[in-house]
Formats: structure tokens, sequence, C-alpha cells
């Protein structure tokens, strides 16, 4: 098989030096828009939607196995937040807006453990892995979400990345507000104190440094629908439906 397949230097490598240039690689050719601008992101777009479908079977098959996480930031450093610095916004179309720090979402608020699978679009994939936290439905439930409210969208606090599900996403058993993973505290790579996990979506949907909730009547610009959806990458980022080509995890 002949993958059309960015050249090896373009994928993200194991273990680089975090920054902006391991996320470009994520895309291949997709990351010029970060570094030319808005105007340039539109246009690969349309470019690399059929380009990330038509690929994967070859992405995959070009990847080891390897079982292990890779760190991804948009940004060029890691933004940073002490446990006790932290807090987390719930707003928009509710009925009481809530700011919470730590304690909140590891101690006052119901805790759900989940065990899943982890996989990023590109291809790796980890098996099993441990999360804790609060069901994001629990959240939602406690704000009291306006009726016709239809999406909810999520802020990192590296100040760029962005994410949205539909009110029913969100609203799943399997989306949490995670602050353990792999057995302890969701370390800063891996987006701590605080990152969101979708559980049935590709990695790109697990917004890491969650900072803000946001419920929503509908999406508007500038920030819709998410950061690597601008990118050209499926809104309803299903594992195995959003490609058509992986197996979907197992539970
Ligand atoms: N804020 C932020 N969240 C993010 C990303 C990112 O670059 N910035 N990358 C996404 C992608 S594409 C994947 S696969 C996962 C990777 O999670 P990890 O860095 O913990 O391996 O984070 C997702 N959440
Ligand atoms: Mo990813």
């Amino acid at each position: 098989m002949e993958p059309i397949v960015p050249d090896p230097p373009v994928f993200p490598v194991e273990d680089r030096p975090v920054g902006r240039r391991v996320v470009l690689g994520m895309l291949g050719l997709g990351g010029l828009g970060v570094l030319f601008g808005a105007k340039v992101q539109s246009g690969m777009a349309a470019f690399l939607s059929p380009l990330t479908r038509n690929d994967r079977t070859g992405l995959t098959s070009l990847l080891p196995s390897s079982d292990r996480f890779r760190i991804y930031s948009v940004t060029e450093s890691m933004p940073s937040r002490t446990d006790a610095q932290y807090r987390l916004v719930v707003d928009g179309a509710v009925d009481q807006s809530l700011e919470l720090d730590l304690a909140d979402l590891r101690d006052r608020l119901p805790q759900t453990n989940l065990t899943r699978d982890f996989q990023c679009v590109t291809g790796w994939r980890v098996a099993d892995v441990p999360w804790r936290g609060v069901k994001l439905a629990d959240l939602l439930a406690t704000v009291g979400v306006a009726p016709d409210a239809t999406h909810v969208r999520f802020y990192s606090f590296d100040g760029v990345y962005t994410e949205t599900l539909t009110l029913e996403q969100a609203q799943r058993d399997d989306v949490l507000v995670a602050h353990e993973m792999l057995g302890g505290p969701v370390t800063q790579p891996h987006g701590g104190p605080v990152r969101l996990y979708v559980a049935p979506m590709y990695g790109y949907k697990s917004l890491k440094w969650l900072d803000r909730i946001e419920v929503v009547r509908a999406l508007d610009a500038p920030t819709d629908p998410g950061y690597w959806e601008n990118l050209g990458y499926d809104t309803d980022a299903w594992v195995g439906e959003s490609n058509g080509l992986d197996d979907a995890p197992t539970a």
C-alpha cells in the first residue's frame, strides 16, 4: 500500500518536547495554518477533510501501537495552575452559574469512575485507562440547563483550545470532568488539574486544562465548533464512526 500521508518528520514522535511542532505534526500540513494564520487555516479545512479520511488506513498502519499517550499542546508552552489556584466556571444558559474549586470537584460533588480506551484520531490508542471525576451530566444538572440550550462549549486556560458537544452528547454517562487519570491526579502535561474526558470520541474532544464550561443556545463564531474541527476534523468525533475505519473501543 502506498499511504498518502505526511512524511515521518511531521508526524508526532513519542517523547519529543511538547510544543507547537508536536501538534503541528498531528495534522501534517494542517499545522501550517497555525503558523500562517486564520486565513490559511480556513483554506486548509476543505483540503484536510478528505485527506484525513482517505489516509486513515495508511496512517494507522504506519503507527507503532505502543500503547502510550503522546502529550499534545497547541500552545508553545503548557499552561499551569496550582491546585489552590484552580477554578472551573460553569455558566451560560443556566439557572445558576457556578465557580468550583478543586475540592468541590474532588470531594463535594458525586464521583464517577470509568475505565475506557483513549484514542487519538491519528491512530494511537491507550487501552483501559482509569478515569475519575464528576460526570458532566451531574454538573449540568446542578446548574440547571435552560430549556432552549442546544450545546456546551469548553474552554482551556491555554487560552486557545476550545471544544463543543451537543447537549445530548454532554449529558452522556461517559463524559467526565476528570481530575484523575491513570490512577492519580491529572498531571499538568495531561491537562491537569482538570480536563474533559469524552470516552466515546477521539482524543481531541478531551480538552485539557479545562477552566470554563458554557451552556449555549447556538454555536457562534469565532470559536465554533472547536480547535481541530476548524481544521477539518469531524465535530461528531465518535470513535469508529467519524472516519468509518477504526474499531470502536470496547466498553
Ligand atoms: N488544551 C488542549 N487540549 C487538548 C489538546 C491540545 O492540544 N490542547 N490535544 C487534544 C488531542 S488531539 C488529544 S489526542 C489529547 C491528548 O491528550 P494527552 O496530551 O493527555 O495525551 O488531548 C486533546 N486535548
Ligand atoms: Mo488527538
